[in-house]
């Protein structure tokens, strides 16, 4: 902040809402509709040039949707529902984003956003009772509650490679991708991170580069998304089926629209396992996983069974076997970390111009001002794309300097992993809603009851005549307990993945959101609330 800058907002200039909400991503944008429509005063600041969140920033070739578009959309408004026209069954990242600037439109939520604006700190008042944020540009505001809408997904992981300052050609991250793009036509690329992020952009731009090097630690489960466009018919029977949609999601575990069979995959032959396995493979999206046996997601003999039938579909698609061989997982469980769709990823590496790299077996030493070395060969290049991931969920929260009762900062009190009452607050930061810690599964399903609930817990403080509330440091510590013993048990811990905070070097391990599934939380949240916010201290 510059000394002007101070001098130019007085203490009686400084904004004041009911609240203040980080971000305008797709939660910050519902959250910012709910609390006009339950009448407090709200205005949210946002560190892009646009809305959006994750559909702004994440902007890479080959970005889309693997959550059907009519699922992900928003539930709240019938006449959004019915005038928006999905164009395809997994929609790409310039329609998200400019759904998200519809809505913004539409609700007319620009008036209380603030875009380029990030958010450096957010410090309590104990005498006054508020969070007083200061963004970059030295602004302040102050709210008496606070919404942390940062993404779980928002704060981009690059490896401190040795030399990554010295490359002379173009690199960056695909979470960070630039508004004005990257030529890539005709260039030497090397992308390094084969997740979600990397086989959708490794899938698009091998049709355009020269040469493409893939920079592989670990082999993926990667399953044919099959997109395709939604003809009139399918776009009509879709916005007469909304109701349906979203109640099936609302029951599912993770909020998708797809429903697991009852079924053990080794109750039934052989035979009929593999032929329910080969429909699913047909279909598009999540169903191969989500539509399948129950035990196919539960560590143990399916969960093995189903792998093995993955691992052969790769073999038949990739023509060299030894080049197979490196892309068959084989080092984790299935369904233990995300598992990325894709639209022809594996025949690009039956591209002559595309060459796989195995850095487990050969690590990458250092970046180079030509290009990248590994240990056992240098690789020239023109671009270096890092789809290297992300610090999730607590390093978007510790990007933003968050200091609550007594001096604490929730950086220093999550040091060892996150601390809080289901997710949603940690005791000593009272009206802090950390909603970015609790939702996992078909995002937008997920987050709107959770910006219902806390929007709803706003407006019992309010009426209630009450200034503050807050996690009891007990019901934090037996929710804290819950999720460590509840999450060590289930599919998504067992593998070093973001989901447990395991690819960021030196991050406490541990899951990082609700190990139950969406409709206990739900019922969890809601349970607590009948109990007058039970858990909570209100004063
Ligand atoms: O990140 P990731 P992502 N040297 O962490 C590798 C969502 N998403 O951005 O597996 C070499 O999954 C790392 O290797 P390894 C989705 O929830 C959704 O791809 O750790 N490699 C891995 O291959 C997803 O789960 C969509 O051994 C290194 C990659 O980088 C989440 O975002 C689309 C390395 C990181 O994979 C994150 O996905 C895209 C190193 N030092 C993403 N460090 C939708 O479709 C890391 N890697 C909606």
């Amino acid at each position: 902040m510059t000394s002007t800058q101070q001098q130019s907002q007085t203490a009686e200039e400084i904004e004041q809402y009911d609240v203040i909400i980080i971000g305008a991503g797709v939660t910050g944008l519902y959250a910012l509709w709910r609390l006009r429509q339950l009448g407090f005063s709200a205005h949210s600041f946002e560190e892009g040039s646009g809305v959006g969140g994750t559909w702004f920033w994440n902007r890479y070739p080959g970005c889309r949707f693997d959550s059907e578009s009519y699922t992900y959309g928003y539930s709240f408004s019938e006449e959004l529902l019915q005038e928006w026209d999905w164009k395809e069954h997994y929609s790409g990242q310039p329609e998200n984003e400019r759904y998200l600037n519809y809505v913004a439109d539409k609700f007319d939520l620009r008036r209380d956003i603030r875009l380029n604006s990030r958010v450096m700190s957010a410090v309590f008042d104990e005498n006054e009772n508020c969070w007083e944020v200061v963004m970059e540009d030295g602004n302040r505001a102050r709210g008496q509650f606070l919404v942390t809408s940062v993404g779980i997904l928002s704060a981009g992981y690059v490896p401190e490679f040795e030399g990554k300052d010295s490359f002379k050609g173009v690199s960056c991250h695909t979470g960070r991708w630039p508004q004005e793009g990257v030529d890539l036509a005709g260039k030497r690329v090397g992308v390094i991170g084969t997740g979600a992020s990397g086989v959708q952009l490794i899938t698009e731009i091998a049709k355009e580069v020269s040469h493409l090097t893939v920079f592989q630690r670990t082999a993926n489960f990667c399953a044919p998304l099959r997109n395709s466009p939604i003809e009139d018919e399918t776009q009509r029977e879709i916005k007469e089926s909304f109701p349906e949609i979203f109640k099936k999601c609302l029951e599912t575990p993770g909020s998708f629209v797809h429903e697991f069979d009852p079924r053990s995959a080794m109750s039934v032959t052989p035979e009929e396992r593999l032929e329910q396995y080969e429909r699913l493979w047909q279909k598009s999206g999540f169903a191969k996983w989500l539509s399948n046996f129950y035990d196919v997601m539960m560590p143990g003999e399916a969960n093995e069974d189903y792998a093995e039938f993955f691992r052969n579909k790769i073999r038949e698609r990739v023509n060299d076997p030894v080049v197979a061989e490196m892309l068959v997982p084989k080092t984790h469980m299935f369904g233990s970390k995300r598992l990325p769709c894709e639209s022809g990823y594996y025949e690009v590496f039956n591209q002559d111009n595309v060459l796989l790299v195995d850095v487990r077996e050969a690590p990458i030493e250092r970046i180079t001002p030509a290009g990248i070395k590994t240990k056992d060969a240098e690789y020239d290049l023109d671009v270096i794309v890092f789809a290297t991931g992300f610090d999730a969920v607590t390093g978007s929260l510790n990007r933003v300097y968050i200091r609550g009762e007594g001096g604490q900062t929730l950086k220093d009190k999550f040091a060892n992993g996150p601390r809080t009452y289901m997710g949603v607050q940690s005791a000593g930061f009272p009206n802090l809603f950390t909603i970015n810690q609790a939702s996992v599964g078909n995002f937008v399903r997920a987050a709107e009851p959770l910006v219902d609930w806390v929007t709803e817990a706003m407006a019992y403080v309010r009426d209630n005549e009450y200034s503050l509330i807050s996690a009891s440091p007990q019901a934090e510590e037996e929710w804290t307990q819950h999720v460590a013993d509840a999450g060590a048990k289930i599919l998504r811990s067992q593998a070093d993945s973001w989901f447990v905070g395991a690819n960021i070097p030196g991050k406490a391990r541990g899951l990082l959101t609700a190990p139950d599934t969406a409709p206990v939380m739900r019922a969890k949240r809601d349970e607590v609330a009948a109990n007058g916010y039970e858990g909570f201290l209100l004063q």
